[in-house]
């Protein structure tokens, strides 16, 4: 697709929408190039935890490029491509829990249920806002979806990821806190915009006239795909100071 001069004009004029789907595929860009090219500089035993990082962000780069195109040309929500984005993005975003607390003895099965959790939190979710949008049920879906959500925060905050953190040395234990905060705060932006979005999204009620689900979404994106990967990297950082010292 090519940008007329009226897309253009409208992106650079009052188009808020078009302007955070831009900052936001430039953003993951240069997010994805910084990891890529810092992984060789990390100790040998983060740099598939800093290559995930950086496919966090490419994936998300590549979706908001088609994203950006898709919004521009149709003035509508790229809803199809935002899951298609999430349903690969947070399945790896719980391969870095798996991944960092793995030395202290986590399992693969504990890797299975956080993302059999995501899985199941995105396709609901996907059900009340690409299929049901307009009928006041999308708040069940919505509903149904947190119930994923809430056993992924179970699961980092007192869970397995929590116990084997605690484990698995003061590094990797103050990561896993920050990034319990990303999944507790960052995330709970995604709901704010699903109820933005739909018909009815909290309890039936339709709040939040006049905020885009697009611009909320794509806040949280940047904070959580690109600030997760920090913490990462600060992580493997650390670390490597540590064995320097
Ligand atoms: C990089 C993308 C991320 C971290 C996306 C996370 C998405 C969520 C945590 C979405 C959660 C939802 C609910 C908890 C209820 C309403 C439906 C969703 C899918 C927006």
């Amino acid at each position: 697709m090519n940008l007329t001069l009226l897309d253009i004009q409208s992106i650079s004029n009052d188009n808020y929408v078009a302007f955070t789907f831009f900052i936001g595929c430039m953003a993951m860009m240069a997010a994805s190039a910084f990891f890529f090219f810092e992984m060789g500089n990390m100790e040998k035993k983060w740099r598939t935890s800093i290559l995930v990082s950086g496919l966090i962000t490419f994936i998300a780069a590549v979706h908001y490029y088609y994203m950006r195109d898709y919004n521009l040309a149709t003035g509508e929500s790229p809803t199809f491509f935002r899951y298609v984005d999430w349903l690969l993005t947070v399945p790896l975003m719980c391969v870095e829990f798996y991944l960092i607390t793995k030395k202290a003895g986590a399992k693969i099965g504990l890797l299975w249920k956080l993302i059999a959790a995501s899985v199941f939190m995105l396709v609901t979710g996907y059900i009340g806002e690409a299929i049901y949008p307009a009928e006041k049920q999308s708040w069940i879906w919505g509903f149904v979806s947190s119930i994923g959500y809430f056993y992924i925060v179970y699961l980092i905050w007192f869970g397995d990821v929590a116990k084997l953190a605690d484990k698995a040395g003061p590094a990797v234990a103050k990561a896993v806190r920050t990034l319990a905060w990303f999944v507790l705060v960052g995330w709970a932006i995604y709901p704010i915009g699903y109820i933005a979005g739909t018909e009815g999204g909290l309890f039936g009620l339709k709040i939040l006239e006049g905020v885009s689900l697009d611009v909320v979404y794509n806040i949280g994106d940047a904070i959580n795909k690109i600030g997760f990967g920090l913490v990462i990297y600060a992580l493997a950082q650390s670390d490597k100071e540590l064995v320097k010292a």
